[in-house]
């Protein structure tokens, strides 16, 4: 297992490029549309992890309420897991609240998942098998 990558919600990408490119040096290594998230993503590779930077397609996803209610933030952290099939069976045999009961399509055709942060110490996981 490793942290796959840190989620970060913004209210642009360009505004999230702007410290994690230009400030900082870091340089994109893909970006994409995941519709079924309502998202755009901008994936910047720190060390062995990454930075994910997030914007709303709309007000209504996940990542836009999440704006309108707390701001721009930390929003998930992604942990790499080999059996996301058997992660998620355990999680759930343990009494974790699932948001995704079995695995969707994520950036880059990841196998993803997440849990709810109500059982997750308030930080909201997601699950990602490559
Ligand atoms: N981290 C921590 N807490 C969060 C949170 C987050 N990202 N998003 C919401 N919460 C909190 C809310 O503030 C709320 O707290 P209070 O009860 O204290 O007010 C609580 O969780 C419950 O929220 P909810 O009413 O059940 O649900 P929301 O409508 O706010 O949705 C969530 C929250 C996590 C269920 C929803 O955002 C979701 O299903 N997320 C999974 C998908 C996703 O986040 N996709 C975007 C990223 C995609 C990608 O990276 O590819």
């Amino acid at each position: 297992m490793k942290i796959d990558h840190i989620g970060i919600a913004t209210k642009s990408i360009e505004e999230g490029l702007a410290l994690w490119q230009d400030a900082l040096g870091l340089k994109p290594d893909s970006s994409e549309e995941v519709t079924e998230q309502g998202v755009k993503v901008c994936m910047l590779p720190v060390g062995d992890t990454h930075v994910e930077l997030l914007e709303p397609l709309s007000p209504e996803s996940a990542v836009g309420k999440f704006l309108a209610k707390r701001g721009p933030g930390i929003h998930h952290i992604a942990v790499e897991v080999a059996d996301i099939h058997g992660s998620l069976a355990e999680l759930k045999k343990r009494g974790a609240r699932l948001i995704d009961e079995t695995p969707r399509v994520g950036a880059g055709g990841s196998l993803i998942a997440f849990v709810h942060p109500s059982s997750t110490n308030g930080v909201l996981l997601e699950l990602v098998q490559h």
